[in-house]
């Protein structure tokens, strides 16, 4: 029973005590952030891990957002991911042997004395994290992706932002240079224009979330003939339409900030993963909060692997001395990463 799995886990977080932080993301089931020790996004999370210096700190999120833990924590504290299948669609839609061979078609595209930059969004892998840094580049979150992209345009004449396209064109939007971007499919060859990469400013990997993509033009329509007042926030890994259409488009933080500082009685509508809505809706009893799209909103399959018993697998194995699932970044990989990561902090 539930009952009995929270105290199987309680009892098991009691017995490790300071040798362990969990971690919930926002978007993950109430099941494990209500066990959780902090609760965040991806990026926030993994500094409280590295502040918390626990021995071990078990991630319910997935595959990238652990691997950055284990980057940004110290070399003698250990990652561990309670469901080796929770992988984010998104991160593996760019994965570094493919952006090898794009950067080479890419880079032959245009002249020899165009520089490339390439940024890519945190939701990715630690060995594109580590392409991007040897080739001058950076990491992003979706709230500084914009003064990721001066600071590449300061240092060379061209982005080619990975994988989300939605925030790419989101956040050249924001940058008044809608009007200069390029889109490059990677699994359609036809769709390969290379003028149009040496014409553009900004070039969009063929990436998206299937969670966020969902969310249309209709959907923030009719929440709005339905109710009267309602103010409509999403995340800007949305379509670019619907960033337009909504009252603000921000991060999970800028999501989080604005439900916490409403006042008794506003309603808002939220464009983002379903568990994140309803945690809001419950945390803030005060606020009418709806999830933009009703019924049909999605969870993220990848965040769903994190089953509660997993939970209580990885701790009752860790009390037994057995460390199950550990996520580590090999050095080389994990220096590089660093490093692009390190660019993100100085901007
Ligand atoms: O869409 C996601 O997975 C996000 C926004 C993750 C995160 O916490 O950065
Ligand atoms: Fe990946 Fe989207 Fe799930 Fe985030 S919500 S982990 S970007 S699939």
């Amino acid at each position: 029973s539930e009952e009995e799995r929270t105290e199987r886990i309680e009892a098991a977080k009691a017995e490790l005590g300071d040798d362990l932080v969990v971690l919930g993301h926002n978007y993950q089931r109430r099941e494990i952030v209500d066990h959780a020790d902090f609760i965040g996004d991806s990026y926030q999370l993994s500094k409280r891990a590295a502040e918390a210096d626990a021995e071990y700190v078990v991630f319910g999120g997935v595959t990238f957002m652990a691997e950055s833990a284990d980057i940004i924590t110290d070399d003698d504290q250990t990652v561990i991911l309670p469901s080796m299948e929770a992988s984010c669609p998104m991160a593996g839609m760019a994965e570094a042997l493919q952006v090898d061979a794009a950067w080479a078609e890419l880079t032959a595209a245009v002249d020899d004395d165009t520089d490339i930059i390439p940024i890519t969004y945190m939701n990715s892998y630690a060995d594109l994290k580590a392409f991007c840094a040897e080739q001058g580049g950076l990491v992003c979150t979706s709230s500084n992706a914009h003064k990721a992209f001066e600071y590449a345009f300061e240092r060379g004449d061209k982005v080619l932002f990975l994988p989300d396209k939605h925030l790419g064109e989101n956040t050249a939007h924001r940058l008044g240079m809608a009007d200069s971007t390029a889109e490059w499919d990677p699994w359609d060859p036809e769709s390969k224009d290379t003028e149009a990469v040496a014409d553009a400013d900004i070039v969009l990997w063929d990436g998206y979330c299937q969670v966020h993509e969902r969310f249309t033009e209709d959907h923030i329509e009719t929440i709005r003939e339905e109710h009267d007042d309602v103010q409509v926030v999403v995340h800007p890994e949305c379509r670019r339409e619907v960033v337009e259409a909504a009252d603000i488009a921000g991060s999970t933080s800028t999501i989080c900030e604005t439900i916490e500082n409403a006042d008794p009685g506003e309603t808002w509508a939220i464009g983002t993963e379903i568990h994140l809505t309803n945690h809001l809706q419950r945390w803030h009893p005060e606020v009418n909060v709806l999830p933009l799209c009703g019924d049909a909103c999605m969870d993220c399959n990848a965040m769903r692997q994190i089953d509660p018993n997993y939970l209580t697998w990885v701790l009752e194995e860790l009390i037994e001395g057995r460390e199950r699932n550990v996520i580590e970044v090999e050095p080389r990989e994990k220096e590089l990463a660093e490093l692009a990561l390190e660019r993100m902090l100085e901007i």
